[in-house]
């Protein structure tokens, strides 16, 4: 039975499930501040209520949203996926030391696909006694750990399932010890799901991704840490693969075996289905907080989310359409309306209440050792967050609909707006502004 997992369920309202927006957490109190004093400086002559301003009961409000984003998801509020009947996670610690679960018990196979012409030197198997353990993982991890940020993202879920600091050994590093003589192009790889095959799930990656990284791209790695903790059997534990550009499914958990093989084809479960597997994350906005009714003249806060995928992000915009005035004839991304700008959030200083002080570790890729503050922001892969002050509001019934731009200037849903390879349609949410 193919248990429907998290990633795939939305809430009613299209928030994100591991948002609270009550929980007013510390975190962004800094950056928080950071912008209120932008905004109080530059917004408020542009500001048409800048009485109601002055009272600082919108800055209150847009304040209290705002504080209710954390960076990094806490693990309470991952939604975690997994499809075997049980999830491994369910199962007795005696099962999963059973079946190679836990650090002392995990073996990772790496062998040639006996389907293909593919030659290894070397292969590590269970079989030959020459399986990769714990500890090889973490004498490489020594000399080797590399530590990113990336969202987990569902290539069918509509918002991603959490954002996360990843910390593991590149994947090549444990190749390049088979002793790969050629003829290989891609690798296929799955984890333990359940004792039956048929619950399987597998994925499958260009050898060329992994012996090297595109510019400015992670490595893909052996994980074996999220934010900065040992992976809990819902994330994967022991080991799972990170890809940081792939979507949810490259992200294999509970990994156990990897195949080298000269098959030019993916053959994983999610190309089975149909699904777009060659495709790198999107970038696409959706709201975390909108009040469902606002006052008419009363500023009202509105708040989001937006992935950065593989063309970055410049700007996140938001669109305030009366319901019954007509749509934009022939114009199905409404690339025609009146978008207007929202402010994307600067970094925070406080990352999650996980990581100690809320700092990142000081060799986290794309962060100035020194300062702890990212080269770039937002960056590629994660998670920024936006928010925008709605002023000057008639009474009436609206959608509110909310979009990035990317860095190359390219609206969403494009340039690729097709769903099988990722889902980035434009969030709508309706707004009553009563008189
Ligand atoms: N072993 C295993 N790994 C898996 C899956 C699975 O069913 N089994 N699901 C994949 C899919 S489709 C997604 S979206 C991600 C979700 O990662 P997360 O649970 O860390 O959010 O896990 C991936 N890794
Ligand atoms: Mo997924």
């Amino acid at each position: 039975m193919d248990t429907r997992y998290d990633g795939e369920k939305e809430n009613v309202d299209g928030r994100f499930m591991h948002i609270d927006p009550n929980s007013i957490a510390g975190d962004h109190v800094e950056v928080t501040r950071r912008y209120f004093l932008r905004l109080g400086v530059a917004g408020a002559a542009a500001l048409t209520t800048s009485s109601l301003w002055a009272e600082g009961q919108a800055k209150a409000a847009l304040e209290q949203a705002v504080a209710g984003l954390e960076y990094l998801t806490p693990l309470n509020k991952f939604r975690f996926a997994g499809r075997g009947n049980p999830p491994p996670w369910q199962l007795s610690e005696e099962k999963r030391r059973q079946v190679g679960l836990t650090p002392e018990t995990w073996q990772l196979e790496v062998v040639a696909d006996p389907e293909s012409n593919c030659k290894i030197g070397k292969p590590l198997s269970k079989e030959a006694g020459t399986a990769f353990r714990w500890d090889d993982l973490m004498r490489l991890a020594k000399e080797h750990a590399v530590r990113y940020l990336k969202v987990m993202t569902c290539l069918n879920a509509p918002s991603p399932n959490g954002m996360a600091l990843w910390e593991g050994v590149p994947l090549r590093e444990v190749i390049w010890m088979t002793q790969p003589a050629g003829d290989i192009r891609r690798l296929y790889y799955y984890g333990y799901d359940n004792d039956d095959p048929k619950q399987r799930f597998q994925s499958s990656l260009s050898i060329n991704r992994v012996l090297e990284d595109p510019p400015g791209v992670d490595p893909v790695i052996l994980c074996y840490k999220l934010n900065g903790k040992p992976l809990s059997p819902k994330a994967g534990a022991p080991v799972r693969l990170i890809c940081p550009e792939g979507y949810g499914f490259h992200n294999i958990k509970w990994l156990q075996r990897i195949v080298l093989t000269n098959d030019p084809e993916p053959n994983d479960n999610y190309a089975k289905q149909g699904l777009d597997v060659d495709s790198p994350m999107k970038t696409f906005a959706r709201f975390v907080h909108v009040p469902s009714k606002a006052k008419a003249g009363e500023p009202t806060a509105v708040t989001g989310l937006a992935q950065v995928g593989i063309s970055g992000l410049s700007r996140v915009q938001y669109w305030l359409h009366r319901q019954d005035a007509p749509l934009p004839p022939d114009d199905p991304h409404f690339t025609k309306a009146e978008w207007k700008d929202a402010e994307i959030l600067p970094p925070p200083k406080n990352w999650g209440s996980e990581l100690p002080g809320g700092k990142l570790p000081p060799d986290t890729r794309h962060v100035d050792p020194k300062t702890g503050k990212p080269h770039s922001w937002p960056l590629r892969y994660t998670l920024a967050h936006w928010a925008v002050l709605l002023t000057d509001l008639k009474p009436g019934r609206y959608d509110l609909r909310c979009r990035t731009i990317d860095a190359r200037g390219i609206a969403q849903p494009m340039p690729r707006p097709f769903p099988k390879s990722g889902r980035a349609p434009i969030h709508r949410l309706p707004l009553m502004v009563e008189p």
